[in-house]
C-alpha cells in the first residue's frame, strides 16, 4: 500500500499526480460512463472502485464479470471509458475483453501489477498498483492495492469533473496516507483471528453479510475463504437475507457481520438480531470504540477507524487471515490452493 501510494500522492497529502497515467484533464472530461471488467478478485476490487467513482467524479460505472461481458454486446459510446483491472494482466476474459473493445475503437485503462503484461501493453493509458511480486496463487495484496489505485483514480476524476471539494480531497488523501499505519494496527491482531479461524473451520459453511461497501468486502472476504479453505461460504447483502435466504441460517451456521459504515448501522444491526434469533455463532469486524456491537454478537474484532469510504483497505486484512488459518487449521497447502492458478490464461 505504501508502494501504491508514494510518488501519487504527496508526504503533505496535497497532490494526486497518478505516476505514469496518461489521461489528460480533455480526455477526462469527455467521460460520461465507465464499464469495469474484471475478473475474480480484480471484479470485487471493482465493485468498491464504482462506489469511489460514482461518490467521487459522479460518473455511472458498471462493474462486469469479464466472462460475461466478452460475450455480450454492450452499450458503449466514444464517450465510454473501458476499465479493465487485472493483477496478472493476462487473465484470458478480461484479455479477450479489452481487445474487444480495442477493436471496437474505444478508449481502454487498465490497472494491473505487471508493467510488461499484455494488459498494460495493449490499453491506452495503465495504472501500476506496484503490490510486488505477487508469491501466493489466491490474490491478496493485489486486491489491497488495487483499491489504492481506483480510490486515487476516483479523486483524480472527481477533481477534473469538479464534483470533489478542495476540503473534502485533502481530507481523503491524508486518510488515505494514514492506512500503512492502520494496516499495522489490524495485522497485530492476527493472534486472535487464528484462535478465531481455528475455531470457524469446525463448521461447513460460513456467511459473510454487509451492506454498501461492507457488503462489497465481504464478497472479497467469503472468495478467499472459498478458495483457501474449501469450506463453503456465501456473501449477502445484509438486507436481502429476509428475502428467504435466512432459512439457511441455523446454529451450524457461523456469521461474519461487517459493520463499519456508520449510515447503515442500526440496519446492520437490526439483520444480526436476525440471525441471532436463529442461532448463529456471530463474529463482527466494527471499528475500535465500538462497544455496542458487543452486545449484539459473540466476538468482535476491531480496526482501526478510518473515514467509512475506506474500510474496504482495513476490513480485508483481517478478513484474509481468517481464510489463512481457517486453511491451515483444516491441514490445507495455503501456497498451492487446489483449482486456483495464479493467472487464468484460457
Ligand atoms: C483474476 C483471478 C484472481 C484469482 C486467481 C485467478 O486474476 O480471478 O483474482 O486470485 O489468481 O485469477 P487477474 O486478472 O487479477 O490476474
Amino acid at each position: 500500500v505504501r508502494d501504491t501510494l508514494s510518488g501519487r500522492i504527496a508526504e503533505d497529502g496535497s497532490a494526486v499526480t497518478l505516476g505514469e497515467l496518461d489521461l489528460s484533464e480533455e480526455v477526462v472530461q469527455s467521460i460520461d460512463r465507465i464499464h469495469i471488467v474484471a475478473c475474480g478478485t480484480s471484479y470485487h476490487a471493482g465493485l468498491v472502485g464504482k462506489v469511489a467513482i460514482e461518490t467521487l467524479a459522479r460518473i455511472p460505472v458498471d462493474v462486469e464479470i469479464a466472462s460475461e461481458y466478452r460475450y455480450r454486446n454492450p452499450i458503449v459510446t466514444d464517450r465510454t471509458l473501458i476499465l479493465v483491472i487485472s493483477q496478472s494482466g493476462e487473465t484470458a476474459d478480461t484479455l479477450a475483453a479489452l481487445r474487444n473493445a480495442k477493436m471496437a475503437g474505444n478508449r481502454v485503462m487498465a490497472i494491473t501489477n505487471v508493467v510488461g503484461s499484455s494488459a498494460a501493453r495493449e490499453a491506452d493509458h495503465v495504472l501500476v498498483t506496484w503490490a510486488g511480486p505477487e508469491i501466493s496463487v489466491a490474490s491478496t495484496k493485489a486486491y489491497t492495492t488495487q483499491l489504492i489505485a481506483l480510490y486515487l483514480f476516483a479523486t483524480y476524476l472527481g477533481q477534473i469533473k469538479g464534483t470533489l471539494a478542495s476540503d473534502e480531497r485533502a481530507k481523503l488523501l491524508n486518510a488515505l496516507l494514514d492506512l500503512p499505519l492502520k494496516i499495522d494496527e489490524v495485522l497485530k491482531t492476527a493472534p486472535a483471528i487464528e484462535t478465531i479461524a481455528r475455531d470457524f473451520s469446525s463448521w461447513d459453511d460460513a456467511f459473510f453479510l454487509g451492506r454498501g461497501l461492507d457488503f462489497a468486502v465481504a464478497l472479497e472476504g467469503a472468495l478467499k475463504y472459498k478458495e483457501i479453505s474449501y469450506i463453503h461460504a456465501e456473501a449477502y447483502p445484509a438486507g436481502e437475507l429476509k428475502h428467504g435466504t435466512l432459512a439457511l441460517i441455523t446454529e451450524d451456521v457461523p456469521v461474519i457481520a461487517l459493520v463499519t459504515q456508520d449510515e447503515l448501522y442500526e440496519k446492520t444491526v437490526s439483520n444480526i438480531k436476525e440471525v441471532k434469533a436463529r442461532d448463529a455463532h456471530v463474529l463482527a469486524l466494527a471499528w475500535v470504540g465500538d462497544e455496542e456491537i458487543g452486545k449484539s454478537v459473540d466476538r468482535v474484532l476491531y480496526v482501526p477507524r478510518t473515514l467509512p469510504f475506506l474500510a474496504p483497505v482495513l476490513l480485508v486484512a483481517p478478513l484474509q487471515l481468517l481464510a489463512y488459518y481457517a486453511s491451515v487449521a483444516r491441514g490445507n497447502d495455503v501456497d498451492k490452493p487446489r483449482n486456483l492458478a495464479k493467472s487464468v490464461t484460457v
